[in-house]
């Protein structure tokens, strides 16, 4: 056998950096401002740092839409601020992963520019043009080359004038999507991520990585979208080259590199079995995926915006069934949080009266399980939810482009309003809340999008020094993952997979047992275990009010206890 890779002990912290601390005063974090709040990270005692895209960008969609993958956004910094930041994290032991955005460039990169401009361009067929559908002019409606319809609402093609003819964009039309059929288009690619790990970078985390195979002949999708628009995910998710193309990416970027790596795919859709052959070392794709099952528990028939509430053994069924298919082959990727995301203390927690033991009731059942987990900024203190007033206060592509095609169709915009407040990305994206200061301690100019006010309480500097906060409750969390073998890598087994509002699994390794229960509801509760748990030793716990005897467990409300024997 061989030693299990470095990063199955390791806690990843996801900062997104237009919001987490800013130097110069004009309202939007930047590179200076991260590397003043390096202490923060490290007290926490994370490994490593995921940084969202720092790279020269319209901002359309927060820098998720790059036009040149080497060069630093002002608005982030220069490449001297980003050399420096990276020699000050490898100073503190942790390494520093960059997002990799390349299923799309922005419509502002130059590799665009030039395909755009004319259709015998070389650079043409480095995206996907197409003309109008047959027997339809270009601009007329319907006459779109499919009907797919855009992650970001509407259709996902956009016509250019220019040359008549029409470019895909699975999210904003400011995002064209590379078409990866071209080598020089993946070879190109290639050369950049080679340019990053040179200059010292750890690894990537790459942005909706599953969506850059698409089936060439286009086909329509079943007309489920709004205004008769159609699902195309069949043609374009996990699509048929898709193994091909991970395969041909490590070999090219990380063969023969010394070092220790980490690659993260992103994969909105993806299952399990697909997750097993991404992740199976012996197949040299990436060290683990970002699935989205079980953060799709909670949508209803109209999708993300039409929330429903969370049945707590439907998360049960499927984080153990990806338990399950990764243990022996593969590994999990364990995550409530990240800037797409609404806040798990507002979204299955409470962020009123049992905030801090709802907060931490959720870190605990996510942390113990088997997988690497990762840390959004801002949910180590239990950042909330924003309250926005309304659709004006949120700056979310995603967001804004919802609430006009929703109200256009007629949709009445108190009930849309409604959805955008309970799952808009911007909930996730608010200021990082340092201290008590009338910015929060993250700006001294206008912050780019509010900080939340309830930073008078809520905040890194209120927390610190306080044992019980959520914040010393995720260091301790982190420290047992590093402590303890059976945390990294023990089996997993989950317990009482049918009660409605208690979560419960034991971890073992070379006979030591770890048992995680947890109440994640108000109401109190009490649950039978082994009798051999009575007499155990409590690793953690978020509360005094839970106890075990004689083969129960009280727990009161959001009470998690972890025992071990
Ligand atoms: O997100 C891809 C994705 O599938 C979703 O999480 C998406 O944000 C949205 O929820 C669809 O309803 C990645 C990035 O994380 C996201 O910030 C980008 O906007 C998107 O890709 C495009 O680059």
């Amino acid at each position: 056998t061989t030693a299990a890779p470095w990063w199955t002990s390791a806690v990843v912290y996801q900062v997104y950096p237009r919001s987490f601390a800013d130097a110069d005063g004009d309202g939007v974090g930047d590179l200076a401002g991260l590397a003043s709040r390096l202490d923060h990270l490290e007290r926490l005692g994370v490994d490593v740092v995921w940084l969202s895209p720092v790279y020269a960008s319209p901002q359309a969609d927060n820098g998720y839409d790059i036009s040149d993958y080497q060069a630093i956004d002002p608005v982030f910094g220069t490449l001297e601020d980003f050399d420096r930041l990276l020699a000050e994290v490898h100073a503190r032991g942790m390494k520093l992963v960059m997002d990799l955005v390349v299923n799309h460039t922005s419509d502002e990169h130059p590799w665009f520019a030039e395909s755009r401009s004319s259709q015998d361009n070389p650079k043409r067929d480095w995206y996907w043009w197409r003309p109008p559908r047959d027997g339809f002019a270009a601009g007329e409606p319907g006459a779109e080359p499919t009907n797919w319809e855009s992650f970001f609402s509407g259709p996902a093609w956009t016509l250019d004038e220019k040359t008549g003819e029409y470019y895909l964009h699975l999210f904003d039309r400011k995002q064209p999507d590379l078409n990866w059929e071209n080598p020089e288009v993946r070879h190109a690619v290639y050369d950049m991520m080679r340019w990053w790990l040179d200059r010292g970078v750890d690894g990537f985390r790459m942005d909706v990585i599953n969506l850059i195979s698409k089936d060439p002949a286009l086909p329509d999708g079943a007309t489920t979208g709004t205004g008769g628009l159609g699902d195309g995910f069949p043609h374009y998710g996990t699509g048929p080259r898709i193994h091909e193309f991970l395969q041909e990416m490590h070999r090219e970027v990380f063969r023969g590199r010394t070092g220790e790596f980490l690659t993260v795919g992103e994969m909105p859709g993806v299952t399990w079995e697909d997750a097993r052959l991404f992740t199976d070392p012996a197949r040299g794709e990436v060290d683990m995926v970002f699935q989205f099952e079980h953060v799709s528990l909670d949508h209803g028939q109209g999708g993300k915006f039409d929330p429903k509430p969370l049945d707590l053994r439907d998360l049960k069924a499927s984080l153990g069934r990806w338990q399950a298919a990764l243990a022996e082959t593969g590994w999990n990727s364990l995550y409530w949080c990240n800037h797409d995301q609404p806040r798990v203390v507002s979204r299955f927690g409470d962020d009123g009266q049992w905030w801090r033991e709802s907060a931490t009731a959720w870190a605990t059942v996510l942390h113990l399980h088997r997988g690497t987990p990762f840390v959004y900024q801002g949910e180590e203190l239990g950042m909330t939810n924003a309250p926005f007033a309304g659709v004006h206060e949120m700056r979310d592509v995603e967001s804004l482009n919802h609430h006009r095609r929703q109200v256009e169709a007629g949709v009445d915009p108190d009930v849309v309003l409604r959805g955008l407040r309970a799952m808009g990305r911007d909930n996730a994206r608010t200021p990082v809340q340092w201290d008590a200061t009338p910015n929060a301690g993250f700006t001294s100019g206008e912050p780019w999008l509010a900080v939340n006010p309830n930073h008078s309480w809520l905040n890194a500097e209120a927390q610190y020094d306080d044992p019980r906060s959520v914040f010393n409750h995720y260091r301790r969390l982190i420290g047992l993952r590093h402590e303890l073998p059976v945390v990294a890598l023990g089996d997993f087994r989950m317990l009482l997979a049918d009660h409605p509002h208690v979560y419960a699994y034991e971890r073992a390794l070379d006979g030591v047992r770890l048992l995680v229960v947890a109440n994640l509801g108000g109401a109190e509760q009490t649950v039978d275990v082994d009798p051999a748990w009575s007499d155990a030793d409590v690793v953690l716990s978020n509360t005094d009010a839970a106890h075990v005897s004689a083969g129960r467990v009280e727990l009161g409300p959001w009470a998690a206890l972890v025992l071990k024997r």
